[in-house]
């Protein structure tokens, strides 16, 4: 039995080496993927744009691919730029038959405006690819030109995604990077045409190369190492997240996505993840949840072990709403979702790092005398909050947490009973999302 698994990418070669084959290269080592390679293309660039492309012979195009098809056979297969008619048909030709998973960046366009697939061959690329394709991965102007329809907002881009479905690929990923708004959502339509959306604050820094590839080529990566398709597009978004936040300034006009993220610290976040994915799946599953719900709704946090800030805690970020009697995640869930809850958290942490899961629910004595019979229950006044600081973002909830622990260490719930236009709160406090929510739902049966 072989240990490695083994991923192909079919791509051009980029010299500045942020996207194209060496992206790919990087990151399938990163995430413990051994990467082959078939190159369609080599192109010179640096971060001032693309003064040159010559494409490989379509012949040598199917002789790295058969080989390797042959002889190594590989987990997933990753298809990036393809310039060309022939490219394509090659391409076609030598994957055609094969049963190994296919995910196709439909590479268009470099980030600097040159075009990195000859506009009169889109249609050889929708009739000859596509449908090869187990997921498709395109960018909004790429799902545009696919689509044939216009991406104004998210429900426009589940319409594309759907019209790009019926072309063949199973999987469409559209990376809403491009569309605008405090999160950066993408969007998969899955096999059984399910929704699904990851968001992640928006980064504020531009002219990023190799953001795409870093995300095909993680997404093959986990494809190859057998994840489930809608995980593997989760994973792979949190993977391209990560690894542009850490980018690197290779020159003023060079920054490009860095993939080295430690699996340890990827699976840990992955982690998280699941975590608060089970616990969102109980809450949502327990009749009357919604009778534990704030006015200003709820939310639930949880950090990875060692977090610098609120980015490291994910939380709902449409939060936790009452739906009836029943509670319901508005939307997706990202890091740096929360304030109020991860600065709770945070600040719960700084005394003991292993409490790492918060959730906020309302306020009402009847609450509060349930959980002080089974729960060590501390509260603060907000009102009593030194003036001075209260206008500082997060301040409030951060003074009350070291307030309500001063007087009781050991507590796990904190309330305080509000303020001049603040809604009184309580919240609930565990190492884990699963055990906060079983705090909750004991609370919830006897209330
Ligand atoms: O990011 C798309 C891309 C893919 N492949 C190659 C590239 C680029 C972007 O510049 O150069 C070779």
């Amino acid at each position: 039995m072989r240990l490695k698994k083994i991923a192909l990418s079919i791509a051009g070669s980029d010299s500045s080496a942020g996207a194209g084959i060496q992206a790919d290269l990087k990151t399938f080592a990163s995430l413990g993927v051994y990467g082959c390679t078939a190159i369609t293309a080599v192109t010179s660039q640096t971060g001032s744009g693309v003064s040159g492309i010559i494409q490989i012979q379509p012949k040598m195009i199917e002789t790295q691919i058969r080989t390797i098809l042959n002889e190594i056979f590989p987990d997933a297969i990753k298809i990036g730029m393809v310039y060309g008619r022939k490219t394509i048909n090659s391409i076609r030709k030598s994957l055609e038959g094969s049963k190994i998973p296919m995910i196709l960046d439909p590479v268009m366009i470099a980030g600097t405006g040159e075009p990195l697939l000859d506009p009169d061959s889109i249609d050889d690329l929708t009739s000859n690819l596509l449908p090869l394709a187990t997921i498709v991965t395109p960018n909004v102007f790429e799902a545009e030109v696919l689509s044939g329809l216009k991406i104004t907002s998210m429900q426009s881009a589940v319409y594309a995604a759907q019209e790009i479905r019926k072309r063949g690929p199973n999987n469409v990923v559209i990376k809403g990077g491009h569309l605008s708004g405090r999160f950066a959502t993408d969007i998969i339509v899955d096999s059984k045409n399910q929704k699904f959306e990851m968001s992640n604050p928006r980064l504020k820094f531009d002219r990023m190369h190799g953001g795409g590839c870093t995300f095909s080529a993680s997404l093959t990566a986990f494809i190859a190492r057998s994840f489930p398709t809608v995980y593997a597009c989760k994973m792979a978004n949190q993977f391209t997240h990560i690894s542009l936040k850490n980018r690197i300034i290779v020159a003023p006009n060079l920054i490009v996505s860095s993939p080295f993220t430690k699996l340890y610290d990827f699976a840990e976040r992955y982690e998280v993840y699941i975590g608060l994915r089970r616990a969102i799946g109980v809450i949502e599953s327990t009749p009357y949840f919604g009778k534990l719900i704030p006015e200003t709704q709820s939310n639930l946090g949880y950090s990875i072990t060692e977090p610098k800030n609120s980015s490291d805690v994910m939380a709902a970020s449409g939060r936790i709403v009452k739906v009836g009697n029943d509670a319901r995640l508005a939307s997706g869930l990202g890091f740096g979702a929360s304030k109020h809850v991860a600065t709770a958290i945070l600040t719960y942490m700084s005394f003991k790092p292993f409490m790492r899961s918060a959730m906020n629910i309302k306020y009402d004595p009847k609450i509060i005398s349930i959980a002080s019979k089974v729960f060590v229950v501390a509260s603060y006044d907000r009102t009593k909050e030194p003036k001075k600081l209260r206008n500082r973002e997060g301040h409030t909830i951060s003074w009350g947490v070291v307030k309500a622990l001063g007087n009781k260490p050991n507590a796990d719930i904190i309330y305080h009973k509000g303020d001049y236009g603040k809604e009184a709160m309580t919240l609930v406090f565990a190492p884990t999302p699963i055990e906060v929510i079983k705090k909750v739902v004991r609370i919830l049966k006897v209330y």
